[in-house]
């Protein structure tokens, strides 16, 4: 019996020029019987970070640096650029006066505003002023380029968390980009244009295709804030999730985007949830109140503009100590479109 083994080690020896592999040796790590992700849990604290990327502003420009931008790297995933398997997200700064230029690519982005007023996007030749705790969407392929104008004469750092889809799209080998012939687009819209047209449950009578990606690019944070203050005094939370809405495509009822699912959530003070994990991973800003994060037995004591990870099937708990509002996005509209995602709410 002693020979089996180094039988088979001198033929995997044998096989390995010819770029063969026994699939015996890997079958068990190639289909786990439940994911078993090397993201890690993780939250970064921005009152640790802010100093960091204001310091980054006296080394580089928006301009020079294209976009400059702190990425949330998974602990776990070093040299990657990915906060999860499928997703990146990052911190982006841009000062007052400065510009970010016009380019555009495959990759879907969006912003969710963390800090500052007065800066604005303009996306596909329609310019939107950024607020703090607004959603806002860079569809696939769009131009889009930043700027900080300040608002009113008032003028300061402005920064945002970018959540894109840069890992899925490297996966397929599927990435083009370029960069436009001017560094700001030019305006073709007023503001608030898109909104008008379809942020209102209502849409243009001749506007009937619905595109893979929403057509509003904005969605302003007192709308969104609204809705969950009235489903906080209107009926009970949901013992794992508390209030929570997912934004929507209006044309379409799906997601924002193709590649990721967005949500905000409300938690009341003193909620104490129960346990849910779903198999998406998942990306949490904190908008408003200081809570807890338990993630896969992990505790972790969040603030206002922290972000934090959850991996894939991680077992998820979040507690509040004040009233909590949190913004998550996931790359759930993929695995819905390929028939394999799973969600679980566990009685604790
Ligand atoms: C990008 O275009 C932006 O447009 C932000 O603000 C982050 C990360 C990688 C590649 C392109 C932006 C990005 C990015």
């Amino acid at each position: 019996m002693a020979s089996v083994p180094s039988a088979r080690a001198d033929y995997y020896r044998r096989i390995k020029p010819l770029h063969l592999t026994p699939l015996w040796e890997e079958l068990h790590a190639l289909v786990p019987r439940e994911p078993n992700s090397p993201c890690i849990p993780a939250l970064w604290r921005y009152a640790d970070i802010r100093p960091l990327l204001m310091e980054s502003a006296n080394l580089i420009t928006a301009e020079e640096a294209v976009r400059r931008v702190l990425v949330l790297e998974n602990p776990a995933m070093q040299g990657r650029s990915s906060i999860t398997q499928s997703l990146y997200a990052g911190l982006q700064l841009i000062m007052p006066g400065e510009i970010a230029p016009s380019h555009r690519h495959v990759q879907s982005a969006l912003r969710f505003i963390v800090d500052g007023r007065g800066a604005y996007t303009t996306v596909g030749g329609e310019r939107t002023t950024m607020y703090p705790g607004d959603f806002i969407i860079t569809p696939s392929w769009a131009w889009h380029d930043h700027g900080n104008e300040g608002i009113a004469g008032d003028s300061e750092p402005v920064v945002w968390l970018d959540g894109l889809d840069i890992p899925l799209v490297r996966f397929f080998d599927a990435g083009f980009a370029e960069n436009d012939e001017s560094r700001a687009q030019q305006v073709q819209r007023p503001e608030g244009n898109s909104y008008a047209r379809f942020g209102y449950n209502m849409v243009p009578v001749r506007h009937a295709h619905a595109s893979a990606t929403s057509p509003i690019f904005s969605y302003p944070y007192d709308r969104s804030r609204e809705a969950l203050a009235r489903l906080q005094r209107d009926e009970p939370s949901d013992p794992w999730q508390g209030w929570k809405l997912r934004y929507i495509n209006p044309l379409t009822g799906g997601a924002p985007m193709p590649t990721m699912a967005t949500y905000l959530q409300l938690l009341p003070a003193g909620f104490c949830g129960q346990t849910h994990r779903a198999t998406d991973g998942a990306v949490y800003s904190v908008v408003e109140g200081r809570g807890t994060a338990e993630i896969a037995g992990q505790r972790f004591a969040f603030q206002p503009q922290d972000t934090f990870v959850v991996p894939s099937w991680a077992p998820l708990r979040l507690q509040a100590d004040e009233e909590v509002v949190l913004f998550s996005f996931s790359d759930r509209p993929v695995q819905q479109a390929i028939g394999i995602h799973r969600e679980t709410f566990l009685n604790d």
